[in-house]
């Protein structure tokens, strides 16, 4: 029996290209029929989690919500594609007890720090370099790899059409179709 709602859960840097997958791979979905709702800083930060920061603890906190409002939509049906730093084994373990174990896939954006610092998007490692952001991940906070995620993916060594292909085949054998 196939299997219709589950979080696939994106960690990885700032500037790994998390969102960008996330981005293709709910168009791919989406063409194939497949609802998808995502959930990313740009949506939490800015409302639910409003009163977080980067602490350990605020990350935590962060994580720990998302989590709750991602099982609150799998049980309604909904495939959810979470994008979040999420740097913390213990944390990440966290969520999927939140969530359940059988619709939890975890998928590691594992793009170099150099390669993210080099591309520095938002300008964000520039200030975290210059001490003007505190704990930031990679710099001055850490980003724990996962052991055993579902899928891995190197930006800087593979196409990112191809991850996708990766991540839509597996999520197709979850989903029969
Ligand atoms: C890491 C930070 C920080 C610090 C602001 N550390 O590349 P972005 O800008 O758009 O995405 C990053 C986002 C990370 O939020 P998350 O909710 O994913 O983090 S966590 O899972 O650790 O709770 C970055 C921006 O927020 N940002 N300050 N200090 N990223």
């Amino acid at each position: 029996k196939g299997h219709s709602s589950f979080v696939v859960w994106f960690t990885g840097l700032s500037g790994s290209g998390k969102s960008t997958l996330a981005n293709m791979v709910e168009k791919r979905l989406f063409d194939l029929g497949v609802h998808t709702f995502a959930l990313d800083g740009d949506n939490v930060r800015s409302g639910l989690n409003k009163n977080l920061g980067f602490t350990r603890e605020d990350r935590k906190e962060n994580l720990r919500r998302i989590a709750e409002v991602a099982k609150l939509f799998v049980n309604s049906g909904n495939i959810i594609i979470a994008s979040f730093i999420s740097p913390l084994k213990a944390d990440r373990d966290f969520i999927k007890e939140i969530i359940g174990e059988d619709d939890f896939i975890e998928i590691f954006v594992n793009t170099p720090l150099e390669v993210c610092e080099a591309r520095d998007v938002k300008g964000l490692y520039k200030k975290a370099r210059a001490g003007e952001i505190k704990n930031f991940t990679g710099i001055d906070a850490p980003y724990e790899h996962p052991d055993s995620p579902d899928i891995e993916v190197r930006t800087d060594k593979e196409d990112a059409e191809d991850a996708v292909d990766r991540i839509v085949t597996f999520l197709k054998t979850k989903l029969e179709i």
